[in-house]
């Protein structure tokens, strides 16, 4: 089915005319929804020519085999789940996505910060039909910092419902402080750290109970933006003819603490910075965004 998209400004150049700002205003409540959360989705915060250049870029760069990817191995028929990492570093487009988009004014708002630093990108795209689900997880296991500012934004570049995938996430959950064993959709198992307990799978009734799950229809512009605790998790692309995608883009703010402990992802430059210090590196973690100056166009 194609992906119908929400209406944009009219273009006056070939090219089409990308804002930089969120679409939408994020006020007070909102910031303290995510805080209360640690998960909020935004309405129609990127438009139809922002939604059809990525949608158009997923497709590419997963045709094309580049990249960090990975897979689950599923069977002749049984769809398939792709993830990339380090899209911008692969195409203009992400890029675009990085230094000029709204992505990192949405990242200082719900962070309260001043400056903003581009951590990486990353893309989930599941096929109609794949059964393989998302392992519920939280992110900051999978990661070599410490902290509370670190955002993640993940733009939904086709309709989005639990039907095809949504990701569901547990309410609240960031504030239990609890870090789960980082769990790849192709269980790498050098990621699988075994002195981490193993998340519950929220999507099976496991866990406790009362523990609220929470996941929305989007259109494609719509946002999720989780906290890096935040267990969160999606069971497979339900549909026979939708394809599900989803970009994840993830900034940090001011309390990171550069902490690259055994299990954790490899960034493309490690900071040249001790253990324990804020990741001050302006080629491994560029600067994109500043509250004085808006989008920096730094190009790593
Ligand atoms: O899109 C998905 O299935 C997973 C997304 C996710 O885990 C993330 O963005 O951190």
């Amino acid at each position: 089915m194609p992906t119908q998209f929400p209406s944009a400004p009219p273009a006056h150049a070939c090219a089409p005319a990308l804002h930089r700002e969120p679409l939408n205003p994020i006020d007070e409540d909102q910031i303290a929804a995510y805080e209360r959360d640690g998960v909020i989705c935004l309405r129609g915060m990127f438009d139809a020519n922002w939604c059809s250049l990525l949608h158009d870029a997923a497709l590419e760069v997963m045709a094309s085999g580049a990249g960090r990817v990975r897979e689950p191995k599923l069977g002749e028929g049984a769809g398939r789940f792709y993830s990339n990492v380090y899209l911008s570093d692969l195409d203009e487009r992400f890029r675009k996505l990085r230094d000029e988009s709204p992505a990192a004014a949405i990242a200082a708002a719900l962070m309260r910060a001043d400056t903003v630093r581009f951590f990486y990108d990353q893309l989930f795209i599941k096929a109609p039909g794949t059964a393989a689900p998302t392992p519920w997880h939280n992110d900051l296991p999978f990661w070599p910092f410490q902290g509370n500012d670190l955002v993640s934004i993940w733009i939904a570049l086709t309709p989005v419902s639990r039907e095809t995938s949504g990701v569901q996430y547990v309410l609240g959950s960031h504030r239990w402080n609890k870090m789960f064993r980082a769990v790849t959709p192709d269980y790498d198992p050098r990621f699988l750290d075994e002195s981490l307990e193993l998340c519950p799978d929220y999507g099976a009734g496991e866990g406790t109970p009362a523990m609220q799950t929470m996941s929305w229809d989007m259109q494609p512009g719509d946002v999720l933006c989780h906290h890096p605790l935040t267990v969160h998790g999606a069971a497979g692309n339900q549909s026979a003819t939708q394809m599900r995608i989803g970009l994840s883009i993830r900034y940090l703010g001011r309390d990171v603490r550069w902490d690259p402990r055994p299990h954790t992802m490899s960034l493309r430059h490690a900071p040249g910075v001790a253990v324990g210090q804020f990741p001050a590196d302006d080629v491994a973690l560029p600067p994109v965004w500043t509250r004085e100056r808006g989008h920096l166009s730094t190009v790593a």
